[in-house]
């Protein structure tokens, strides 16, 4: 099917006006979360079309250099869009420097041809190439988004190379505007997809990003940025999993600090959550890369301890319980000593294991710790 080239250019303005209008209104005029520049993106790249649609019409100023110039812009914008997204300082210069060499490029081309259309196609698929680049290093962790924008960009490269070969096969002037041929149908076509994809990758882009920064927060501890008691269970329940497959031993640990009222009583609560950090901080740098550790309660901690069974645990509790001793957090100019109590529990066959009755012994050995007088490790028996 042949279009009407010039209709199809209508079109797809027509489109990315609205697209581009929804897009500006949703990001209310502020870039920060990209969808702004989006929007801007898909208006330039609508102004260009229009300009496209021009041609023959208008001066060639206007409807090539100029329109082509709002085609690179367009891509600059989209390109600024992924960090923004990620609230990352983009690289203006270097985006807006491909639309300023292009107009340039095109002023002193004007009054050739292939050469004009060539450096055009050049510029504009360096820019792809740019942006399929961007959206790989800018993919949220378990996203699908950068694969939209990356297909987008790969459509757009295949569009500019049809104009390429063409042009190179000696038969440029079947690429100009005005003419309607099998070849700018799927051209243009192929644009339109690139709109599309470049503004629906990009607003799902900034919907992942948001909902794995919302996730993030809600399963980190703001204060210690340990994990917090939900994903340090399921990482519980994770590792209770491959132990029973594997037949390997697991062992857990439960921290309580000793006498911790008495240090918010004394230096304040402000102080109280420094100490906590510092606690956080010297366990965490202390444990072995297999080991997990999250903040359980207020001044309580659960240690995972894959692959360990209980004498080993109960060893690696002591050195933790010795080293923290001997290392009083230093709070402005004061000094804390600090020490914890701590249940530990290993199983070396956790296939009769479930979590519950796990911690529910770790918890029991824990409060004998208390007992025993704190600064103590104490060993859950089976039962
Ligand atoms: P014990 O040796 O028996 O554990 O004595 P303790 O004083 O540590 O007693 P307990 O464990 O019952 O008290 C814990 C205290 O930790 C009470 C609470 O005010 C404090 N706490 C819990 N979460 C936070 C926090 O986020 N920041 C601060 N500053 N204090 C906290
Ligand atoms: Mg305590
Ligand atoms: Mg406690």
């Amino acid at each position: 099917m042949i279009a009407h080239t010039q209709t199809l250019f209508g079109a797809v303005a027509l489109v990315a006006v609205i697209m581009g209008s929804c897009l500006i209104l949703v990001g209310q005029l502020r870039h920060r979360d990209g969808m702004l520049t989006t929007g801007l993106g898909m208006l330039s790249h609508s102004l260009a079309y229009i300009g496209f649609t021009l041609f023959g019409q208008v001066s060639i100023w206007i409807s090539y250099v100029l329109a082509n110039t709002l085609l690179s812009t367009a891509l600059a914008f989209y390109t600024v869009s992924l960090p923004l997204i990620h609230g990352q300082r983009p690289p203006w210069r270097l985006a807006f420097a491909f639309p300023l060499l292009l107009g340039v490029l095109l002023s002193l081309l004007i009054d050739t041809q292939e050469p004009r259309q060539l450096v055009a196609c050049l510029l504009l698929f360096t820019q792809c190439l740019v942006i399929l680049r961007l959206s790989r290093i800018h993919a949220v962790l378990g996203g699908r988004a950068h694969r939209i924008l990356m297909i987008g960009a790969g459509i757009s490269l295949f569009g500019l190379g049809i104009r390429v070969v063409v042009i190179l096969a000696g038969a440029p002037t079947e690429m100009h505007y005005d003419v309607s041929n099998l070849k700018q149908t799927v051209s243009v076509a192929l644009g339109a997809a690139t709109i599309i994809m470049f503004s629906f990758g990009l607003v799902l882009l900034s919907r992942e990003r948001i909902e794995s920064e919302l996730r993030q927060t809600a399963l980190r501890d703001t204060l210690t940025r340990l994990p917090n008691r939900l994903p340090i269970l399921e990482q519980l329940t994770d590792e209770l999993e491959r132990a029973r497959r594997q037949h390997t031993p697991l062992s857990i640990a439960m921290l309580d600090l000793d006498h911790f009222k008495q240090i918010n009583d004394s230096h304040g609560h402000l102080v109280g959550d420094a100490v906590l950090r510092h606690c956080a901080d010297h366990l965490q740098q202390r444990l072995r890369r297999n080991d997990n550790i999250g903040r359980y309660g207020g001044e309580e901690f659960l240690l995972i301890l894959p692959g360990t069974d209980a004498s080993g645990a109960l060893e690696l509790v002591d050195q933790l319980r010795q080293s923290m001793t001997q290392h009083p957090a230093q709070i402005d100019d004061k000094h804390i000593a600090l020490s914890f109590s701590a249940g530990v529990y290993g199983s070396t066959s956790p296939v009769a294991e479930d979590i519950t009755g796990m911690l529910l012994k770790a918890d029991t050995a824990l409060y004998r710790a208390k007992h025993a007088g704190r600064n103590t490790q104490v060993l859950a028996t089976a039962d």
